[in-house]
């Protein structure tokens, strides 16, 4: 039978053209200036709290401004370990735009008048009526719970957000290309995906990225939760040596989210892990088990990890017999009474 039956397979194969309508909406929209803002907060919730501290890292990377991210239920219920009374510019990140931690935290921050709200989601809602810049990607629509093509396309709207805030439009034409290099890795790498993600002797999954890769790691962690009900965890690269790599064996998958700047420390540490017997999966611009041959440079190109991987969790969990579309215990939005 078909995997077409999934939505969550056709979100993941379709993803690249809800990343080409990131690009254009955030290319043209009118974005606040970096240097307005003592500090920078990104917020979301699941998901979409890791593609925060995506987002974070890659604006400080770019900007050289102090950035940070929260999730939404921590600025909500702990704002006073967070925000201070410099002028603060919030990026709240949403699928649905209707959860009610980032909804409330935002309504809370701006009743505050702490500073501006860029909203950044695929559907506008109740979350975009609370922003001074609100950016929606209908492309990234989506029936699964688990995020696959909203979050990639929003990764993407943040990219450009980052770029452009940092007065690197000459990033902007590269980013262009990314759909076509997607479309060519999801043809070039699905069997590949397909027999890690169908091998089920792996019982743990583990997910190494540092820098601007880190929050991307966590993302697909939660992709192989939600889809496969199998132990995964994300670490920074060096941070796995201390204590973690105790759980490394021949059932272990360890993903390499490779960088090229510290590409020499990040690869030793996974020739560590293939000698304790697990097996690793690299992913990188070049000499990796995925190759992106991209030419796109390093800091806008991170959204290429993830269609692979994204893969891997689905063949995984229907090889196991769940559904991808509805996983275990979740629903697409957590709504609370507050
Ligand atoms: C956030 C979220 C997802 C999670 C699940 C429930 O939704 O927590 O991150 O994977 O789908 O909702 P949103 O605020 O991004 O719509």
């Amino acid at each position: 039978m078909s995997f077409e039956r999934f939505a969550t397979y056709r979100e993941i194969k379709s993803q690249p053209e809800a990343w080409a309508q990131a690009i254009e909406l955030t290319s043209v929209a009118s974005l606040p200036k970096a240097t307005d803002y003592e500090q920078v907060i990104f917020t979301g919730c699941g998901s979409t709290y890791y593609l925060s501290l995506a987002a974070a890292a890659l604006y400080q990377e770019l900007t050289s401004c102090a950035a940070r991210a929260v999730p939404g239920g921590e600025l909500l219920l702990n704002s006073q370990t967070i925000l201070t009374d410099q002028r603060t510019l919030l990026v709240a990140i949403s699928r649905s735009g209707r959860t009610t931690e980032t909804v409330k935290s935002v309504e809370k921050f701006k009743a505050e008048k702490r500073g501006e709200v860029v909203v950044i989601s695929n559907y506008d809602e109740v979350l975009s009526r609370l922003a001074d810049v609100n950016i929606v990607i209908s492309k990234g629509q989506e029936e699964s719970v688990a995020q696959t093509r909203s979050f990639a396309s929003m990764y993407v709207a943040v990219t450009a957000f980052c770029a452009r805030i940092a007065g690197r439009d000459d990033l902007l034409p590269t980013l262009s290309r990314l759909p076509e290099i997607g479309n060519w890795l999801i043809g070039n790498y699905e069997s590949y995906a397909r027999e890690i993600g169908e091998n089920l002797n792996y019982d743990s999954f583990y997910f190494l990225g540092s820098g601007i890769r880190h929050g991307l790691a966590c993302e697909v962690n939660l992709k192989m939760k939600e889809m496969t009900l199998t132990h995964s965890e994300p670490f920074h690269f060096l941070e796995f040596r201390h204590g973690p790599m105790s759980m490394v064996n021949e059932k272990a998958v360890v993903v390499g989210m490779l960088s090229d700047a510290n590409r020499a420390h990040e690869a030793k540490v996974l020739s560590e892990m293939k000698a304790l017997g697990g097996t690793v999966v690299a992913l990188g611009e070049s000499d990796a088990d995925v190759e992106f041959r991209s030419g796109i440079p390093e800091s806008v190109r991170g959204v290429l990890y993830l269609p692979v991987l994204q893969l891997m969790a689905f063949y995984r969990s229907v090889m196991k017999g769940l559904n991808p579309d509805r996983p275990n215990n979740l629903t697409a939005v957590v709504k609370l009474n507050f």
